[in-house]
């Protein structure tokens, strides 16, 4: 789905269901967001994390987090093209973690990841920029 190949036509449609706008048609293709009861958003804090491209590399801002259990990390794209991923192999034992989001890649994009895990410490990571260090650590508190 997210090919770098895609017409930009595809992209908008993309943002536009994103951003919770709808065609003229009045097309009902989407679900709304916010009606669930079990949203996590109710109790918890929005921690967002910019994903960054620029002249100084591939980066997470911030790449030190702190959350409580409930919380959420607002994924919010500036620029390039990242994802977030709690890789389970750099993160031996851990349980409840979240798995790795698509790829966003239109500035402005934003993705909600909730912090699942118990209290401790997990490395993330962006897989197509890791080796290139965009990585983070997040910190679960009690
Ligand atoms: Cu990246």
């Amino acid at each position: 789905m997210y090919r770098t190949g895609l017409a930009l036509t595809t992209m908008l449609v993309l943002t536009l269901a994103c951003g919770g706008e709808r065609a003229s048609d009045g097309s009902p293709g989407e679900e709304p967001a916010a009606a669930s009861p079990e949203a996590p958003e109710a109790d918890g804090d929005v921690i967002e994390v910019r994903l960054i491209t620029d002249e100084q590399g591939n980066r997470f801002e911030p790449a030190q987090i702190e959350a409580e259990q409930g919380d959420i990390i607002r994924l919010v794209l500036v620029s390039g093209v990242h994802n977030l991923n709690f890789l389970p192999d750099s993160n031996p034992g851990a349980t409840g973690l979240p798995p790795a989001t698509d790829m966003l890649q239109l500035p402005g994009q934003t993705l909600d990841v909730p912090v699942t895990m118990k209290p401790g410490h997990y490395y993330f990571q962006c897989d197509p920029h890791a080796l290139l260090g965009m990585v983070g650590h997040l910190e679960v508190e009690d």
